[in-house]
C-alpha cells in the first residue's frame, strides 16, 4: 500500500487536496502547519521537504509532490474510477484549464497580492495601493468563475477536482467580504452544496475550520 504523508495548514489552499484525499478514502499521515496573514510557521526541516516553503505537500512513498494541480492529479490517480479529473478527455482539459488558472491567477495573483503585499514592495506605504489593485483583480476573477460554473458543479452534473479547489476560494471570498450571494450566486450555491458533501465536511472537521468562513 502507498505510504502517504500530507502537509497542510487549516483553511489554506491545501484544503483542496485534503478534500480529494477524503474523496478517494485513503489513509494518510497529515502534518499540520500554521499560516495566517502574519506569515507561516512550518515545522523544523520543512525547507528540505519543500524549498519553496509552501503547503500543500504530498509525499507518495517518499516521492515529494508540490503545487495543487499536480497534487490533485496524483491523488486522483489513487482512485481512477472516481474520475476526479473528468469523465472524458475534453473534461480533463477543462479541469486543467480551471486548476492552472485558479492557481496562477486567483490564488497567486489575486490573493497572493492581497494577503502578501510585501512580496511586491519593500515600502509599507505602497501596500494599500497594491491591496486595492488585488481586490480589483479578484472582483474580475470571481466574475469569471461565476460565468464559467456550469452548475451545479463547475463542470456540470458531476463533482471534480475543480470543485474541491473552488471551495477554498468560496471560503476566502466570504472572509474578504465579496458577498457571494449578491454578486456571484452560482458560486455561492456551489459553495453551500460542497459544504454538505461528506468529503468536504470531513476535511473541514479535520482542519477544525468554519465551512463558510463568513465573518
Ligand atoms: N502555487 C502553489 C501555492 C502554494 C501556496 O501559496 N500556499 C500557501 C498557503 S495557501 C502557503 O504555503 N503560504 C505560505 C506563506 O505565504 O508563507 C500551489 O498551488 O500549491
Amino acid at each position: 500500500m502507498t505510504e502517504i504523508r500530507f502537509w497542510f495548514a487549516p483553511g489554506a489552499c491545501s484544503l483542496a487536496p485534503h478534500i480529494l484525499l477524503k474523496e478517494v478514502g485513503v489513509a494518510s499521515d497529515n502534518i499540520e502547519t500554521a499560516i495566517s496573514v502574519e506569515g507561516a510557521q512550518f515545522p523544523v526541516g520543512f525547507e528540505r521537504i519543500n524549498p519553496k516553503m509552501r503547503v500543500p505537500v504530498l509525499s507518495l512513498d517518499g516521492e515529494i509532490i508540490t503545487e495543487v494541480p499536480a497534487i490533485a492529479t496524483a491523488i486522483a490517480a489513487l482512485a481512477p474510477e472516481r474520475q476526479l479529473l473528468g469523465r472524458t478527455s475534453l473534461e480533463t482539459a477543462r479541469v486543467y484549464e480551471w486548476m492552472v488558472w485558479i492557481s496562477g491567477s486567483v490564488h497567486g495573483d489575486g490573493f497572493g497580492t492581497l494577503w502578501r503585499p510585501q512580496r511586491y514592495s519593500d515600502d509599507p506605504a505602497a501596500y494599500d495601493g497594491i491591496m486595492r489593485k488585488a481586490r480589483e483583480k479578484l472582483t474580475n476573477y470571481y466574475a469569471i468563475i461565476e460565468d464559467r460554473i456550469v452548475g451545479p458543479y463547475a463542470l456540470g452534473e458531476t463533482f471534480s477536482a475543480v470543485d474541491a479547489y473552488l471551495y477554498v476560494f468560496y471560503r476566502w471570498g466570504n472572509v474578504i467580504g465579496l458577498d457571494l450571494d449578491a454578486n456571484y450566486p452560482k458560486f455561492a450555491s456551489l459553495g453551500r452544496l460542497l459544504a454538505e458533501r461528506p468529503s468536504v465536511a470531513a476535511a473541514t472537521a479535520a482542519e477544525n475550520i468554519d465551512p463558510h468562513w463568513k465573518l
